[in-house]
């Protein structure tokens, strides 16, 4: 069976609606920390991946062979709290590591981010391999976890794979603390008739990508045959790049009252440190990657999926 550990969040929400797709609801056992699920067709545990004695319990409750490893700080939370975002992403990697290789799981899929970039990174079309030189304790995490999934992968001959996701647009869970989730809360506020106040100037580019591209980048990438993954560690995966102007003038286009301000804050530092896109040849090369969505199909299938619900007020 399958376990997905955060399947209440931001990715693991739709990462468990598509592995219920292809594997069956029997297949798939949703676990996060909030006493319920929000997937009523699935097993659901409570968890607390940072619990190596509950996640060892609930691994073997469920006969489980494969882990989505979705918990996690995101970049703008762990700057506000160090300790809780070390804590939360390095303990509960090295707890699915750990309790995987004791448990000889045949997979793990943890997310890395193009967090683990800095500074030093090439901006435009970030490369596979390159200076990595993160400056939020949340790409430091993605960094260090990268490199204990190669040592776990190589000492024990264990199948962990890893996608470095770009910020990802999706309209199924509230915005989790990301410095790209401005774009979330602009079209957001969009569908509410609201107007946006962007915490990043206007020509901040970065790679962004639509959800339903990511969890089906996942699922290939974890179906891929591994003989075919030329690439160690976590692949580089891209769609487009834009900054919150361009995603501005595309929403105006849509909704002629819809107004933006911008007022860059502390994450405006976190931007700044990241590429502004990326390389993803090796994804391409060696699963056959592709985008489906376009920018512009996003922001349509965006609005209309809001449009439908009734209009949430901008989060925090
Ligand atoms: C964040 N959405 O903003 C996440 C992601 C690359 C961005 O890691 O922190």
């Amino acid at each position: 069976k399958i376990l997905v550990i955060g399947a209440n969040g931001q990715i693991g929400t739709e990462l468990a609606t598509a592995l219920v797709k292809v594997h069956g609801a029997k297949q798939v056992v949703a676990s996060d920390i909030q006493p319920a699920g929000k997937h009523p067709e699935l097993s659901y545990e409570t968890l607390d991946v940072t619990d190596a004695k509950r996640l060892a319990e609930v691994v073997r409750q469920h006969d489980i062979g494969e882990i989505y490893h979705l918990a996690a700080a995101l970049s703008a939370k762990g700057e506000e709290h160090p300790e809780w975002a070390w804590n939360l992403n390095m303990t509960g990697l090295l707890n699915v590591l750990e309790v995987a290789r004791q448990a000889k799981l045949a997979k793990v899929f943890w997310p890395s981010s193009i967090a683990a970039f800095g500074p030093s990174t090439p901006r435009d079309n970030a490369p596979q391999i390159g200076p990595m030189d993160p400056k939020t304790v949340y790409g430091i995490s993605k960094l260090a976890g990268e490199h204990w999934c190669t040592w776990y992968a190589e000492k024990y001959g264990m199948d962990i794979r890893s996608l470095r996701y770009p910020g990802l647009i999706s309209y199924s869970a509230e915005p989790g603390g990301g410095t790209t989730d401005y774009a979330i809360q602009a079209l957001f506020a969009a569908a509410a008739g609201s107007d946006f106040t962007s915490f990043l100037d206007a020509d901040s580019t970065l790679p962004m990508m639509y959800m339903p591209d990511a969890v089906r980048a996942t699922i290939e990438l974890m179906s891929a045959p591994k003989e075919n993954l030329k690439t160690p560690g976590s692949y580089n995966l891209a769609a487009w790049s834009f900054s919150p102007g361009e995603l501005v003038a595309i929403i105006k286009q849509r909704c002629a009252s819809f107004e933006a301000t911008y007022k860059p804050d502390f994450r405006q530092g976190i931007a700044d440190a990241w590429p502004r896109s990326i390389d993803d040849s090796s994804a391409r090369q060696d699963w056959a990657w592709a985008p489906a969505y376009s920018l512009v199909e996003m922001v349509d299938d965006m609005l209309m999926h809001l449009a439908t619900r009734n209009p949430v007020t901008q989060a925090a």
